[in-house]
């Protein structure tokens, strides 16, 4: 309960001010993507991406990531997290537009992408930070998200009870920045109340 009386969401929010309350920024633009680009964007995707079934250790014992995934960039480069090795494809037509429309707001150029695919309400992600060194020091992390909405929740590293969350949308574009990865973790919860698929694409920049 008492984690309640901390958490925040961004209902109160405008498009690009900042969801956290201190320790980094999360700025939050809905509706970046026009509703027809958006269902463009995600049928095409949905069937065109390549999409794979990573798995996890845990205790020796090897488990299906609860989503599938892609990597795509400029390098042919590996990229490890969780302890999951994936090596980039190059970038398609459609990644390029969206990472396009992305930079131009950003002011930056992004090197590689990772994108989920949750299939429903099992699919979700951990909390985790983005960390790894390859991202180096205050990561810029710019994410799209096509599909069914989903709940994006924040959680202070020393103060547990300091949550924040968000919901993504069909066409929201979120920018993680500052020191975001390092004084916040993320996830995307499982839910009952979502039975169809959401994408997501995680624009990085890679050292
Ligand atoms: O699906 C999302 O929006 C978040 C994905 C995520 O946390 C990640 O790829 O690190």
């Amino acid at each position: 309960m008492q984690g309640q009386l901390f958490q925040g969401s961004s209902d109160h929010l405008t498009s690009g001010d900042n969801l956290l309350p201190k320790d980094g920024e999360v700025l939050v633009y809905h509706g970046f993507f026009s509703q027809k680009e958006s269902d463009c964007f995600y049928d095409h995707l949905l069937d065109q991406i390549d999409w794979q079934q990573d798995k996890m250790k845990i205790y020796g014992k090897q488990f299906d990531l609860p989503r599938l995934t892609a990597w795509y960039g400029e390098h042919a480069k590996d990229y490890s997290y969780s302890g999951i090795s994936m090596r980039s494809k190059p970038w398609t037509k459609e990644l390029m537009e969206i990472k396009d429309k992305i930079e131009a707001n950003a002011k930056l150029h992004f090197t590689s992408v990772l994108l989920n695919l949750y299939r429903n309400g099992d699919d979700s992600v951990g909390w985790h930070c983005d960390n790894e060194k390859v991202l180096r020091v205050n990561p810029v992390i710019a994410s799209v998200s096509l599909g069914a909405t989903r709940t994006f929740k924040f959680r202070h590293l020393e103060d547990k009870t300091l949550i924040r969350k968000v919901e993504l949308t069909h066409g929201t574009y979120l920018l993680m920045k500052g020191e975001t990865q390092h004084k916040w973790e993320h996830q995307i919860p499982k839910t009952k109340k979502v039975t169809t698929p959401r994408i997501s694409l995680t624009f990085r920049i890679l050292g």
